[in-house]
């Protein structure tokens, strides 16, 4: 007897650990409006940001900026080293916040929750 289940581990496996902590270590939070650069706004694309932990140098931006860029669905990608945060563009239709969260958790780094921009 075959029981072809196909499992859904991928899929939770990026679920798995939302309990990240969300005590931003005393960073003020950037409020201010997104710098021209990533503003263009795509259609169908959200605009979120998302604090990173643990970058300590323009290697590590640069290690974090290749990562996001290289997940399906992300269109731009900002890291900025002082505010300790990625503004990245994603398609919501093809990658999840929680996939966005775990490549970065992947090199490394601890990444908070999104905190979407714009769209939705
Ligand atoms: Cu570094």
């Amino acid at each position: 007897m075959f029981a072809l289940t196909v499992s859904k581990s991928a899929l939770l496996g990026t679920l798995i650990t939302l309990s990240l902590a969300t005590t931003a270590c005393g960073q003020q939070s950037p409020k201010q409006t997104t710098p021209a650069a990533t503003s263009a706004q795509l259609v169908g694309f959200t605009t979120a940001t998302l604090p990173i932990e643990g970058m300590s140098c323009g290697s590590c931006v640069s290690n974090v900026k290749q990562t996001l860029k290289g997940l399906y669905g992300i269109s731009t990608v900002a890291v900025s080293l002082e505010q300790r945060t990625a503004t990245v563009a994603y398609d919501p239709q093809k990658v999840k916040p929680e996939q966005i969260q775990a490549a970065v958790n992947a090199k490394g780094y601890k990444a908070g929750a999104l905190t979407t921009v714009t769209g939705k």
